[in-house]
């Protein structure tokens, strides 16, 4: 790593750095005034994803499980997140990893029991965390009862809870799943069924008024055992165009992308019940998964009075420096749009990772710079989002800074994903190696490798050989080691959450007001305020160093991955990867 030049080792220091007399011209991009959201528990959450399956084996049978959570407890207590989110632990054939749920009322075998569930959301409120869960309602299991019910008998009532529809001539259109292949799969007696997304993943029909109470009185049943909320999956999808006509085909194999069917008209109608009948009973958190929802449109999705507390806005997070749209100045002016947005009535959930994502260091830094600076560009990445206007998320391992799998062959993949989009590839003509490249940057199974505890075998995570590989990296890459090292990329994110809880601050990262400033290329430059209050926020998501004009006399370092700020006169000189928050006083 290099040590740059000014580096210091006075990390969180309060000194005045700049003379208060001075003060500097402010760049501003937007003068939109902002909306005053009221005061709720979960605009002050601070979120930790956990993906089960890979976070701690209790049991030595390689997979996690819900015990494994409960022994983590005092881990997450201890990082200060106050909010777990549980990806999905419901029974299920585990087509996809659990989002294809067969029975709604248990726990799959592999996590544990009921009763496990229910001690996990004491144990946490013990310990002042709540848990939200995944709430996957546009499709179910094909080995749900009533899909099984449906196949047996066509005019069965749970035959009308899904799709079907007759044809003699092959697919009923030629719209493609988000897996791979057409959406719709015939079940031999002249029937086909419609899967936005796997085979084994049948929509569920939500014209349908039976079927959606039985999605309300789940969802219900749920809260009442004591959750604090939801994460609802893929919900822009639950409105379909029933016509289902033909559209002219924009990929080569003559499929069109059903991604571009999402937030249909209508779906306003479906949300508003679902909100009235399950979610404004309870003080509950709802964050919705909802690619497909244009800016102009999340107020109505998470406003005052939206359908759901927050939404998870994908503009940004669907870049990856591998794909031909990347670059640091797009990415930030897709950031500082939706922050604008939701600022005009919104709230967003705010994120660089999760499950269906690779890891974010490799997804936005080059490998060389990885390389070569170290930590700085993971605690840069980490600053520049977690003091945007919204609530955090933290998906598990990405507080150590854990980074892609060294993929080198198809057969170290688990998801379907993966594997249905490379088999589709090859089939399309495409040679095996590049789909394999291409993967090894895209594929959803790079976050999803077992969390790294310590330097043991298996990383800590297990005492057998878990279902996915761990990095290999493990061995210097672990939760251990960053625990006793004070400069680590897990020490820097405890700071970033302490400054969203402590009182001096807590105020103007949660409830202020964000204001970008236009900067060079490569700088993200933003302001908070609130009342009386200034931060600037200023990252250098670039290998070179960059001058700039502070927007007001600092007075105070918030947090620094630089340690003390190095001044040019009324200029701050940005070493690369510089993530830094400067006070006009000390708070
Ligand atoms: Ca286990």
């Amino acid at each position: 790593m290099i040590h740059y030049a000014g580096m210091t080792d006075a990390q969180g220091c309060f000194d005045s750095v700049v003379d208060n007399d001075q003060y500097y011209p402010v760049k501003k991009i937007s003068n939109e005034s902002s909306y005053q959201m009221g005061n709720n528990w979960w605009m002050e959450a601070i979120v930790y994803q956990i993906y089960p399956m890979s976070f701690y084996d209790s049991d030595g049978n390689g997979i996690g499980d819900l015990r494994g959570i409960l022994q983590k407890l005092d881990y997450l207590k201890n990082l200060g997140v106050t909010v777990l989110w549980l990806c999905p632990i419901y029974q299920s054939p585990l087509a996809d990893n659990g989002y294809d749920i067969s029975d709604y009322y248990q726990i799959a075998q592999q996590f544990g029991t009921l009763e496990d569930m229910c001690e996990l959301i004491a144990q946490a409120d013990h310990r002042g965390m709540k848990i939200i869960l995944d709430l996957i309602t546009n499709y179910c299991s094909d080995e749900h009862v009533w899909f099984q019910r449906a196949l047996k008998e066509p005019e069965c009532k749970e035959a009308g809870y899904f799709y079907f529809r007759e044809s003699t001539n092959g697919a009923p259109n030629n719209w493609r799943s988000i897996f791979g292949g057409s959406v719709w799969e015939a079940v031999g007696d002249g029937r086909y069924y419609y899967h936005t997304f796997g085979k084994k993943q049948p929509d569920l029909n939500w014209e349908n008024l039976e079927l959606r109470s039985e999605i309300y009185k789940m969802a219900n049943w749920w809260l009442k055992k004591g959750i604090a909320g939801f994460r609802v999956d893929a919900i822009t999808f639950i409105k379909k165009d029933t016509m289902f006509q033909n559209h002219y085909p924009t990929l080569d194999n003559g499929l069109y992308p059903i991604e571009r069917l999402t937030n249909y008209p209508g779906i306003d109608v479906f949300l508003t019940e679902f909100k009235n009948e399950v979610f404004k009973e309870f003080d509950c958190m709802t964050v919705a998964e909802a690619p497909g929802v244009p800016n102009e449109q999340i107020a109505d999705y998470c406003g005052q009075d939206g359908y759901f507390s927050m939404i998870f806005e994908f503009s940004y997070a669907d870049m990856n420096r591998y794909y031909p749209e990347w670059s640091v100045d797009e990415f930030k002016r897709r950031i500082f749009e939706s922050q604008l947005s939701s600022q005009k009535g919104g709230w967003l959930g705010i994120f660089l990772e999760n499950h269906d994502q690779p890891r974010s260091p490799s997804k936005y830094i080059k490998p060389e710079d990885l390389e070569a600076f170290g930590d700085y560009p993971k605690t840069m990445l980490a600053t520049l989002y977690f003091l945007l206007r919204g609530t955090p998320f933290i998906f598990q391992g990405q507080e150590i800074g854990m980074e892609n799998y060294p993929f080198s062959r198809l057969d170290d993949f688990r998801d379907i994903m993966a594997i249905q989009c490379h088999q589709e590839s090859v089939e399309n003509g495409g040679s095996v190696s590049g789909a394999l490249e291409t993967l090894k940057h895209t594929a959803r199974d790079n976050g999803r490798t077992p969390m790294q505890w310590d330097g043991s075998p298996n990383a800590g995570f297990s005492t057998i050989t878990p279902w996915i590989s761990v990095n290999p990296d493990y061995l210097h890459r672990n939760v251990r080691a960053q625990e006793l090292n004070e400069e680590s990329v897990q020490n820097f994110y405890k700071k970033l959450i302490a400054l969203r809880k402590n009182d001096g601050t807590k105020d103007l990262f949660v409830y202020g007001d964000i204001q970008p400033i236009e900067s060079d290329d490569g700088m993200f430059v933003y302001l908070r305020t609130y009342a009386e209050k200034r931060v600037v926020v200023v990252c250098n998501f670039s290998d070179h160093e960059h001058m700039i004009d502070l927007p007001f006399a600092a007075g105070g370092i918030l947090i620094s991955n630089y340690g003390l700020p190095k001044l040019d006169g009324a200029k701050l000189i940005c070493p690369p990867y510089l993530a830094i928050a400067l006070a006009d006083k000390v708070y």
